[in-house]
């Protein structure tokens, strides 16, 4: 089978289903590109599944930037990304206690109705992640959480303490389905590669393929160094969804970013 033989380790160590999907996906579609796809109308979200669907992956919102969002209109966003092939992955950087958390996953946005993946910070301790289980199970769902172990902004206190108890923690728990890692620093990833093994996936913002600082403490690293270093996926944002052809640059990145994999299993 494709996934295994490309994946190797990350596809035996890992078991988690939402892991094996991504894994799958990626190798279908020939790409670790994550669209961060900030675009604050749903013509705009529409536009950027209609236009680069088929280059990317998977697909990261923050449901509460949108403007003109509605139930309606979001869920046919979501089977818009279905039909695509693409994983549905809610930035919502949880950080509240376990209970608090499962509810989160409910409410008006209701992310566990139609969320694979969703982010979390372990500040307030490992029950985050059975809270947000519990919401996807209060729905009959399935989902994979991912810890931030690592920021690509300026100035973040994610120091490298804080990022080995992350790791530990989270390599322990079988609802985390990876970390976030800083992607504009591959010397800082390769460190947090070592920490994470091969059992769980790291994914990586602060990629653009034109490196350096970015808007309000972005910085940038390059996509194939990152992946070289260890990310799984890259989460690219304002290099596709702000490029003058996204098409394009969607495709660019899914290249640099395939290719990088090929070249880290030789
Ligand atoms: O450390 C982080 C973690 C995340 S999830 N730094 C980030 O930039 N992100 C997210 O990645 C951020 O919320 C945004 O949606 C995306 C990066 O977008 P870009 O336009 O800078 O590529």
């Amino acid at each position: 089978m494709q996934a295994e033989r490309v994946w190797g380790r990350r596809w035996s160590e890992n078991t988690l289903v939402m892991a094996r999907k991504y894994m799958e996906v990626a190798c279908r579609k020939q790409t670790l590109v994550c669209l961060a796809a900030d675009r604050n109308t749903m013509a705009g979200l529409f536009e950027l599944i209609e236009k680069v669907g088929s280059s990317i992956a998977a697909l990261k919102t923050h449901v509460d930037l949108v403007d003109d969002w509605t139930a309606e209109s979001w869920d046919r966003f979501c089977k818009a990304a279905q039909d695509a092939d693409l994983l549905i992955f809610e930035d919502r950087k949880f950080a509240d206690i376990g209970g608090i958390s499962r509810k989160q996953m409910a409410g008006v946005y209701n992310i566990r109705a139609w969320s694979d993946l969703v982010t979390a910070h372990l500040i307030s301790g490992p029950d985050i992640v059975d809270g947000l289980q519990a919401g996807w199970s209060d729905v009959g769902r399935n989902g994979g959480v991912l810890l931030l172990a690592q920021m690509s902004s300026r100035g973040n206190l994610l120091k490298p303490e804080y990022t080995s108890q992350v790791v530990a923690k989270g390599k322990a728990h079988e609802g985390v389905f990876g970390f976030i890692g800083n992607g504009s620093r591959p010397e800082e990833l390769a460190l947090l590669r070592e920490a994470v093994g091969d059992g769980k996936l790291i994914w990586t913002p602060g990629v653009n393929l034109a490196v350096g600082d970015g808007e309000m403490g972005q910085r940038y690293g390059d996509p194939r160094e990152a992946v070289l270093a260890g990310s799984d996926c890259i989460i690219v944002g304002s290099g596709i969804h702000k490029a003058e052809n996204p098409a394009q640059q969607a495709q660019a990145y899914a290249e640099a970013s395939w290719n990088a994999l090929i070249e880290r299993n030789k």
